[in-house]
């Protein structure tokens, strides 16, 4: 089994973050020759994206969500999934709420990599998108756990990490270190998962592409 993946992109990093938590043997690849548009990519998966899941007898699955319930039902034995239907369904929120509201985003704020081409409004417009969903992740947060849901690593940290990740990327090259810090559970969430090791394998992975970005401070 291999996944296509791409270092930075918090999509595949969930997927990454399932794989390393579960002690998962598949291979993490880069997209063939061609990259993600040549005909053997598009032939796997014709969105062009990455992550895609290629089983041993060729099935691709794309989209990270798809691919993290897959994982699961697969390999149950290290379960993602919560044990209680509404932790479980706090951590698939957590999913959703990214993938629906915001994260377009970081997307569009990391996407301009020269400071004098960004246009105020819609920096202005993406940093509000993004503090709107901040607090939706906020809202549905515990405080005072380091684990998205049900008290343990789940669905829901594969979601979060990657994509506060993302967020932590944009404080630094904009210069905004309150954007997580001004969402209380969030920012303790994110405090607390960073030193946990997997999640810091997959921080520092992503982080790897970092000075294309421009000096860090
Ligand atoms: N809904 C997809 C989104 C995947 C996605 O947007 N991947 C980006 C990288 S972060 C990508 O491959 N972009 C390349 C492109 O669209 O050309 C998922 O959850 O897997």
């Amino acid at each position: 089994m291999k996944l296509y993946s791409a270092p930075i992109s918090p999509f595949a990093a969930r997927v990454r973050l399932s794989i390393y938590r579960k002690n998962l043997d598949i291979a993490i690849v880069p997209p063939p020759d061609g990259g993600l548009k040549g005909d053997a990519y598009l032939a796997l998966n014709p969105m062009g994206q990455v992550p895609t899941l290629v089983l041993d007898d060729g099935f691709a699955i794309p989209e990270s969500a798809t691919i993290l319930e897959y994982l699961e039902d697969r390999f149950p034995a290290t379960s993602l999934r919560p044990d209680k239907a509404e932790d479980l369904a706090r951590a698939r929120l957590f999913l959703r709420l990214p993938d629906l509201y915001f994260l377009g985003a970081p997307r569009i704020l990391l996407s301009v990599r020269n400071p004098g081409d960004r246009k105020p409004d819609v920096v202005a417009s993406a940093m509000e998108s993004l503090g709107r969903g901040l607090s939706y992740i906020d809202h549905f947060l515990d405080a005072d756990s380091p684990w998205a849901a049900g008290g343990r690593a789940s669905l829901g940290d594969c979601a979060l990490i990657p994509i506060l990740n993302a967020v932590a990327l944009v404080e630094r090259v904009y210069g905004r270190p309150d954007l997580i810090a001004r969402h209380s559970k969030v920012a303790a969430y994110w405090r607390a998962a960073q030193i946990e090791p997997i999640n810091a394998r997959v921080i520092a992975e992503q982080m790897a592409s970092v000075p294309k970005f421009g000096p860090p401070d």
